[in-house]
């Protein structure tokens, strides 16, 4: 089966992929920039359903349904909050992106949107935070056997052109 990654500007809500990624925070319960978005777009259910979760720790990844958005479910990761003291930022980053595509193959999806985790809010350096995700992606998509297809949808040039810049050095390497 034909393996993709693209690099798209656009709105994730929008998105009709069997998931969307949403980079929220620990507790799950909404915020501002995509994660406002995305709740604002599922409706009030989304955060009932949050609710029953328990958080989610720095890396790791949780399934919900997508209620009045396009997409079927949503995949909630929670990034780095960046500090450029601390160690291990960027595996933490990279565990984002491994552990919602373990999930996405869990649950027998194969289209995934992904939003540029930790590149708002949170502070990661955007083309270091856009190396560690493309190259996370890509090494881990020809491990999956149901997930065929990978976004990045990003909402301003400079993601996309980071990610751009980063699909290159990838093809490179
Ligand atoms: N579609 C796609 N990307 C978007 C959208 C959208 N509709 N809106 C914003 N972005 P951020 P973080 C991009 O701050 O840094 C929240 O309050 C944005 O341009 O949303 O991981 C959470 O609750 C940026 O490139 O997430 C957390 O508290 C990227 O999404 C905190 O922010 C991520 O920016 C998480 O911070």
């Amino acid at each position: 089966m034909d393996k993709s990654i693209e690099i798209i500007l656009d709105d994730i809500t929008k998105m009709n992929t069997d998931a969307i990624v949403n980079a929220a925070n620990r507790s799950l319960l909404g915020g501002g920039g995509v994660d406002g978005a995305i709740h604002m777009a599922a409706g009030k259910e989304l955060v009932r359903e949050c609710m029953t979760l328990g958080g989610c720790m720095t890396g790791e990844a949780k399934i919900t349904s997508a209620y009045k958005l396009p997409c079927k479910y949503v995949i909630h990761t929670v990034g780095p909050v960046y500090d450029e003291n601390v160690k291990g930022q960027d595996k933490l980053l990279e565990n984002c992106y491994v552990n919602s595509l373990k999930l996405a193959e869990e649950n027998n999806l194969e289209t995934v949107s992904f939003s540029a985790i930790s590149t708002g809010a949170y502070g990661y350096p955007i083309d270091e935070a856009c190396q560690i995700a493309f190259s996370a992606v890509a090494k881990t998509l020809p491990q999956l056997k149901r997930v065929r297809k990978v976004f990045f949808v990003c909402f301003n040039q400079k993601v996309f052109d980071a990610f751009k810049k980063a699909e290159k050095n990838f093809k490179n390497y």
